[in-house]
């Protein structure tokens, strides 16, 4: 019995072999990637709220993702001296800045130079809430 596959579904396979072949999965944090910090309240937090993992490495270009998970407000602001006692880092960009990122919203950043990015919480603080983003 000779069954031949229609040629669509033939093309269909072809076709998604060779996307996979073309498209390789990056690295994480590699550039064009998207990188997640959930803002959680609990377990896993020193303090009633936190920016989880609190402490990221990234390529350039690479998007990353806040995203609160808590039942209360937040945000994800750059520090200064004046604000936090400690600076803002050394990255050039102008961020992160969020708007008040509400109960299960996010707020997102592409960030491009390299350095670090100190921030913290406005509405709970740098005591409270803060994070690095290290840009390589
Ligand atoms: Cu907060």
């Amino acid at each position: 019995m000779n069954r031949r596959l229609p040629a669509k579904l033939l093309l269909g396979a072809g076709l998604a072999v060779a996307l996979l072949a073309v498209a390789p999965v990056p690295p994480a944090g590699a550039s064009g990637t998207q990188i997640k910090v959930r803002i959680v309240s609990g377990g896993g937090c020193t303090n009633l709220f936190c920016f989880m993992p609190s402490a990221i490495t990234i390529a350039p270009g690479t998007k990353v993702k806040w995203k609160n998970t808590t039942g209360a407000p937040h945000t994800a602001t750059r520090c200064t001296v004046a604000a936090c006692g400690v600076s803002g880092g050394t990255g050039a960009d102008n961020g992160p800045g969020s708007p008040t990122i509400a109960p299960g919203t996010k707020y997102q950043f592409v960030f491009h130079g390299a350095g670090t990015y100190v921030y913290y919480c406005q509405v709970h603080g740098y005591a409270v809430m803060h994070g690095t983003v290290t840009v390589t």
